[in-house]
């Protein structure tokens, strides 16, 4: 049973940057973090900037010869170690996490046991991530990885405990350092990793600076000593980060938007129709469709149409909104004003473009006035509508019917994001074929959001560059050099 306000209690009154394996007192700025159900205060934040960015850049630099240094063993055996205190630490942290944005105490439970996941699986992945060898005349060539350097690693508020892991993870299990920037809604539970980090790792090797974009993101895009970029946002902010990698030349991964299809097809088995009308509810309204993945645009087939429109919206309207704090399933609030403002926006959008089938109102939750919680929102709609082509980020999905295959995989395709998309069927030829043209970097058939450790994380088009949660990823965190060893010297 998790102790909220054991949890609550456990937080420290204010934060300073994390910095070579402590914080530092908070002198300048400060922004409050607020619990985003009951707007109360949690703690002071430092507001950090250029100085504090130098800092932990210096810090990150100083220790990354010593990391470097250690075998991938040593690393492994660290991000073990920082697996483990996070394990026995998640009742804790999870909390923090759903005080802090508002999402149910089973998410964020969620979102820590697959940051473990993430831990573990890096400690294990770099243990077999070699390079390669060949012999050539009178020597062997070796093409081996080496770490970048210091890693400037800005991420968002959705999934503060994943994000953290799938930063620092492969960063650090790479030997390189790394300074983090945690977003501004959400900085308390990767704050407080740096509690446990510190207890495990040498000093300067994970820093964490919390702080707004424009000021302590900016300052660590445009770091001269920053060797490799890494960020998940929005889009837009993907562009700045981009641009800032091009300026000084160093490489830039980006996870960023998306607008992911979910695809039902006429032949599924009446008796599937409500396993897969689950699917699609906890594919849209999973984390309040605060999600990147969030399959909200669904594609059915006119043939089954009516009949799965009439299942969704009783799933739906099954779904409990509520405080966060209780501990069942259920939606909480999203995590900001902001957020709140921009779903309010687009479901008036939708009210005016298309149908709308079920919600489409604010949730009344008694003793959290401060958060915006949403009744989960379907609308009928076309492809070319707004609430369809944009990230609304909030418990809303958008439904189109289909009834040419052809079309349905233009407008599948007919967006500027290419995260996830969905098929299901049970027509394994179909399925395979329909996987291989949508433009996205990761399709599930028959499921969705089932992300194995492993499994490639990463979008076409506009939603990034890169792929994250796998084994791919030691090669995104690490170059290639070749060394030419000839056994004596030959004149040339
Ligand atoms: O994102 P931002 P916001 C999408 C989603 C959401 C929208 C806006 O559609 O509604 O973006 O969210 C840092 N230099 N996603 O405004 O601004 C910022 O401090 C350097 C999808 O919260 O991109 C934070 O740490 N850094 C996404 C991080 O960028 C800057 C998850 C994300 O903030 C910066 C979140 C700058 N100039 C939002 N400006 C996903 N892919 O999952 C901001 N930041």
């Amino acid at each position: 049973m998790t102790d909220v306000s054991a949890a609550r209690a456990s937080l420290s009154r204010s934060y300073g940057a994390f910095i070579n394996n402590s914080f530092q007192p908070v002198k300048g700025p400060v922004f409050a973090a607020t619990a985003a159900a009951t707007g109360e205060h949690l703690a002071d934040i430092a507001r950090c900037g250029k100085d504090q960015i130098d800092a932990a850049v210096a810090s990150a630099k100083t220790a990354f010869p010593i990391w470097r240094a250690k075998t991938p063993e040593e690393r492994a055996a660290c991000l073990s170690r920082l697996a483990d205190a996070i394990e026995r630490e998640a009742g804790r942290l999870m909390a923090i996490d759903t005080l802090d944005i508002g999402r149910g105490l089973w998410e964020t439970g969620l979102d820590h046991a697959i940051a473990v996941q993430q831990y573990r699986y890096f400690a294990a992945a770099i243990l077999t991530h070699e390079g390669w060898g060949r012999p050539i005349a009178d020597g062997y060539l070796v093409a081996k990885r080496e770490p970048y350097g210091v890693c400037g690693q800005i991420i968002p508020w959705n999934v503060p405990a994943i994000m953290a892991a799938f930063k620092i993870a492969p960063a650090i299990a790479a030997g390189n350092t790394v300074v983090l920037k945690p977003d501004e809604h959400a900085s308390l539970s990767t704050l407080e990793l740096g509690k446990l980090i510190a207890e495990i790792f040498p000093p300067g090797v994970i820093n964490i600076v919390p702080g707004f974009g424009e000021e302590a993101g900016a300052a660590l895009t445009s770091h001269p000593d920053v060797a490799k970029l890494a960020f998940t946002g929005s889009s837009e902010v993907g562009r700045l980060i981009s641009a800032a990698g091009a300026q000084r030349l160093v490489p830039v991964s980006l996870e960023l938007g998306g607008k992911s299809p979910n695809i039902v097809f006429p032949d599924i088995a009446v008796a599937d129709m409500d396993a897969i009308v689950d699917n699609v509810t906890f594919a849209s309204m999973y984390c309040n469709g605060q999600s990147c993945l969030a399959g909200t645009r669904l594609f059915l087939h006119r043939d089954i149409y009516d009949d799965f429109m009439q299942r969704l919206v009783a799933s739906m309207r099954r779904i409990r909104v509520a405080d966060p704090t209780n501990s069942y399933p259920l939606l909480g609030c999203l995590v900001s004003e902001k957020q709140g403002r921009r779903v309010q926006s687009y479901i008036d959008i939708g009210k005016e473009q298309a149908s709308l089938a079920t919600g489409g109102g604010r949730a009344e939750v008694p003793g959290c006035n401060a958060g915006w919680f949403f009744e989960p929102t379907v609308f009928e709609t076309t492809n070319d509508t707004r609430i369809a082509q944009e990230e609304i980020f909030g418990p809303v999905l958008s439904v189109i019917r289909w009834s040419d295959y052809d079309r349905l995989i233009h407008d599948a395709n007919d967006i500027r994001y290419g995260l996830a998309a969905g098929i299901y069927t049970n027509d394994l030829a179909s399925a395979w074929d329909t996987a291989d043209r949508l433009q996205a970097g990761n399709v599930w058939i028959n499921n969705y959001f089932n992300l194995a450790p492993g499994s490639p994380f990463g979008g076409f088009k506009e939603s990034g560059i890169g792929s994250e949660f796998c084994h791919e990823t030691l090669n995104m965190y690490t170059h290639l050099k070749a060394v030419t060893v000839q056994t004596r010297v030959k004149p040339a």
